[in-house]
């Protein structure tokens, strides 16, 4: 039976699937999960930071952000060439999405024009686009819809009420508003969080209990942990249990049957065993090569060999007809591991 998708989840209600004892809340999320998907198959995306650094807002998580000393250099918007070189490599090693990141709060209409271009190379390789480029206008957002941008990843990252903590220059509201006008145009949308940085269990649950009541389910749900970088003001965060991330998987995955769950930053400092409770707790997608946007992320071969492993298969691309049609019979690395 297809799992009921439900807008109206209470916090004490999400609060009590994470207080399942461990195998319990596991069995359950499993279950959801292959209801709806083949529990066997993992989305591939490949992130790239297409501007770098320099980055005017005071995320206390954030390696990017101008006002910590962590060793990032400031870079302009990468050239058209560069970014497509990076595509088409992402491709060639069984990338479905390519999701391109930059450090602004907002980009100006140029940029808007710049990364409106990108996008329609990129489709034109046969790969699914998103893009991570702060708060948007709508006509912004519609002229990337425009392009042919698929998704819009923003994410809430944590609880309305443990947001202030973290981030002063730009208010939840903020991030609502942003992911309403993506939704407007008819954009998918891609957001979630980060776990790990000081918030309790109950508001793990606020997090989830704000996404998943949100009009539309986002398509794709990253659950990021902190990656601690010196410099930042989270630097130094006790960390978070490893069962206890697991059990955010599992609660996303109940409370948002039909999103994919990206088990997202992170997973460099994750065991295999970890990651295989996370799939098996209902996470369906992962970033794939070795950096995220900044940061370390698993090199290629062990992810390689974690798919092995665990007999994991990449996801093909599912070819809409808004989508150009890929060859999904590309030999590929990742899939000649798998
Ligand atoms: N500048 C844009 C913005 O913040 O909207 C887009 C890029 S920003 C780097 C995208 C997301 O990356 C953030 O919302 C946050 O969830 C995640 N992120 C950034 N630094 C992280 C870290 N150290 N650990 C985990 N996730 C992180
Ligand atoms: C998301 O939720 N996680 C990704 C992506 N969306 C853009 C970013 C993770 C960034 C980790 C820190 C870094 O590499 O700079
Ligand atoms: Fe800037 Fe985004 Fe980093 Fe916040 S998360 S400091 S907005 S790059």
């Amino acid at each position: 039976m297809s799992p009921a998708v439900r807008h109206d989840w209470s916090r004490d209600e999400i609060l009590a699937l994470f207080n399942l004892p461990f195998n319990e809340l596991l069995f359950r999320a499993a279950s959801v999960h292959r209801a709806t998907f083949d529990p066997n198959e993992v989305q591939i995306s490949t992130l790239l930071s297409v501007k770098t650094g320099g980055c005017p807002e005071d995320c206390g998580y954030c390696p990017q952000a101008q006002r910590y000393h962590t060793g990032v250099q400031a870079e302009k918007l990468m050239p058209l060439d560069a970014v497509l070189d990076k595509a088409r490599a992402a491709k060639a090693a069984g990338a479905s999405r390519f999701c391109m990141g930059a450090a602004w709060r907002a980009p100006k209409d140029r940029d808007i024009d710049r990364i409106s271009e990108m996008v329609r190379e990129i489709n034109a390789l046969g790969l699914e686009t998103c893009a991570t480029l702060g708060m948007l206008t709508e006509p912004q957002a519609q002229a990337l819809k425009d392009a042919g941008l698929a998704y819009y990843n923003h994410n809430l990252d944590t609880a309305p009420e443990f947001y202030d903590t973290v981030i002063r220059t730009r208010e939840y509201q903020d991030r609502l508003d942003t992911l309403e006008k993506v939704r407007k145009v008819g954009m998918k949308t891609c957001c979630g969080g980060i776990v790990g940085m000081g918030e309790t269990r109950e508001q793990r649950a606020g997090m989830l209990q704000v996404l998943a009541n949100l009009p539309q389910h986002p398509e794709s749900v990253p659950i990021n942990q902190l990656v601690q970088v010196e410099g930042t003001p989270l630097h130094g965060t006790p960390k978070l249990d490893p069962l206890e991330f697991v059990r955010t998987i599992a609660a996303a995955r109940l409370t948002m049957p039909k999103s994919m769950v990206r088990l997202s930053a992170g997973r460099e400092d994750m065991s295999d065993e970890v990651q295989a409770l996370c799939f098996l707790a209902g996470a369906n997608s992962i970033f794939y090569g070795e950096k995220l946007l900044t940061t370390c992320n698993p090199a290629a071969e062990r992810d390689q060999a974690l798919f092995a492993r665990l007999g994991l298969r990449p996801m093909p691309h599912v070819a809409e007809s808004e989508h150009v049609h890929v060859d999904v019979t590309a030999v590929n690395s990742i899939e000649n591991a798998a």
